[in-house]
Order: C-alpha cells, then structure tokens, then sequence
C-alpha cells in the first residue's frame, strides 16, 4: 500500500508534466474534508444528486423494472455514508421489495460507519458489506443468479478520462448478466460560474482537500513540501466539459521525499495535475459507454438541471 503510494508519487513527480493521482486524497483527513466539500454552498454536486433520490426513486423502480417477488441484489460501488441510497432503501422497503443490499467500498471504516447507521435507521434491510476491489468483488459476485442493479453514484467516474471511463465500463458490463442494471450518477455540463466556484469556495476547504496530497506525502513518505509554497489552482472549461485542479508552484524550489530517496525540482509556476472532475452531456455518455452492452433507458434529473442518474440496461 505505502509502497505502491511511493511509486505513484514517484512516477508523477518526475514526469515531464508532473501529476499526482486523486485517489489518493482519500486518507482519513481528505475523508473528512470531503464530507465538509459535500456541504458547501458552492458544491451543488451532492444536493442536486439528493434531490433526485428524494423525488424520483419511484421511477428508477419503474425504470428497473424488478418484479416484486423476485429478489434481487442492489450493489452500490463507494458507498460512502450512504445518505442518498438511503432514501431509495426506504422506497424499496415501503414497496415491499425483495433485496439485499451489498455497499462495496475500499474503506473498511466506511462500510462499518455505514453499516452501523443502518441497523440504527432500517433495520430490517439485509446488507452484506464487501470490502475491497470493485472488479474483484464484481467477478465473485457474477455467479450469482439473481438479477442485479448497480449504483455508482456522485458523478465518481468523473475523476476518470473519457477513455478511462469507458474501459471502466467495460470490465463492469462484463461482471453483469443480460438484464442487469447500472445508476451512474453524472455532473451535467454547465457554465463556469456554477462549476468553477464547487471547485474553488470561498471557505477554501477545496483547497486544503487538494492540498492534503502534499501533506500526506509529508506525513507518509517522508517529504518535505511546505505547502504554502503551492497553490490550489482550479480551471474549468465549458466548451469541453473538463474541471481540472493543480497545484501550483510559487518559486522555484526542491523538494525531497524521504521514501523515494529523491529530489524533485520545481519552477515557479509549474503545475502539479491533481485531479479530473468530468462534466457530462448525453452525447458524452453515449460514448463513453460504447462497447460495454450498456443501453441507455431512462434519465433522471434534478430541478435545477445540473445533475443526472442515468439509467442503463445490461443487453
Ligand atoms: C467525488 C469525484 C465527484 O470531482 O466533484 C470534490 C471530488 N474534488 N471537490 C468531484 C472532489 C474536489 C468529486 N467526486
């Protein structure tokens, strides 16, 4: 784990345009700040995702169109805390449907937190947590003959290259069976004034979130970035959809990572490529699930329009 950390770090610092991967702002400090980037006023994401499951569960149920008797698995990829599924668990049980619930996530601390909450909320609901490799669990999980609908939800694939993202849906459509259904939850395209600033708000947890990549390095690795020294550098660009975050150089400084055993040379003004957030149209959609047996069947958008959960049949 800290090893593979090394290497990723490592290979994108010295590369000629430096990055590091965002995946890894997900420690136990970037957990927390992303729980508070969920509440901003400016991070419409979350909110808008909400209110889709707050109004429009019945008709993801008439999308799925799941035979009451027949019981199913409902499969969520990062569950999180759970707080959007959880509405549509309360529509399920109210309608009396047939299912267990089967959150993956790669945090075992998040699985137990989300399972606790809910044998507090819905205890009657059967969940059986998987922690780990979503593909890994997926592939364990194929053989099982009950039809199942899975949800991968918060615009996540966003954090992936249009190509990335269709290889991931690819290996996903090729853990299901015919019949099968996938949720994906996708940030639409809209203009700079609403995205750059859930990027960019004015308490700056955004910027403490991004830069909590160069404090873990600092703390796991042995590195010596002082991050005042770097700044949180958003962009966005609605011609092509792309929110890109860097982290900026302000002098020209080296920096040295115990764990590496190397330097790194930076110049003022140079960028560190931290993270993709795609924005989707459904053009965009539509090609980055070519080749994966997906077919688009429905789509759900909030009130304002800035989000949608499309709905996808496995063929
Ligand atoms: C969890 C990938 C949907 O890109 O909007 C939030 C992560 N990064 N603020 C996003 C994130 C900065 C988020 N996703």
């Amino acid at each position: 784990m800290l090893e593979q950390f090394s290497i990723d770090v490592d290979q994108g610092l010295s590369s000629e345009h430096k990055y590091l991967p965002s995946k890894y702002f997900y420690d136990k400090v970037g957990d927390a700040l992303f729980v508070k980037i969920m509440a901003l006023p400016e991070y419409y994401l979350t909110r808008a995702e909400m209110d889709i499951f707050e109004q429009q569960t019945l008709s993801m149920l008439n999308a799925w169109a799941l035979d009451k008797h027949q019981h199913f698995e409902l499969i969520e990829l990062g569950a999180g805390d759970g707080s959007k599924t959880k509405k549509l668990l309360t529509t399920l049980k109210r309608k009396q449907y047939n299912f267990d619930y089967l959150p993956i996530d790669i945090s075992a601390n998040a699985l137990d937190q989300l399972e606790a909450s809910l044998a507090r909320e819905l205890p009657d609901i059967k969940v059986h947590k998987q922690q780990g490799d979503y593909f890994k669990i997926l592939a364990s999980l194929k053989s099982s003959h009950h039809p199942k609908v899975v949800l991968f939800l918060g615009s996540s694939i966003g954090n992936m290259s249009d190509e990335e993202a269709n290889g991931f849906l690819i290996q996903l459509g090729k853990t299901l069976n015919p019949q099968d259904k996938l949720l994906l939850g996708a940030d639409l395209i809209k203009p700079e004034s609403l995205v750059l600033p859930a990027y960019n708000d004015s308490q700056g947890v955004t910027r403490d979130f991004n830069l909590n990549l160069l404090a873990r390095i600092n703390r796991e690795l042995g590195g010596d970035f002082d991050l005042n020294q770097f700044k949180h550098d958003p962009s966005y660009t609605q011609q092509e959809g792309i929110a890109k975050s860097y982290l900026t150089s302000l002098a020209d400084q080296r920096i040295t990572v115990k764990h590496t055993g190397k330097q790194y040379w930076f110049k003022a003004g140079e960028k560190i490529y931290t993270e993709i957030s795609r924005k989707y149209s459904d053009e965009i959609i539509q090609n980055i699930i070519e080749g994966s047996g997906f077919q688009m069947i429905d789509k759900l958008t909030d009130q304002n329009n800035l989000f949608a959960d499309y709905i996808f049949n496995k063929r």
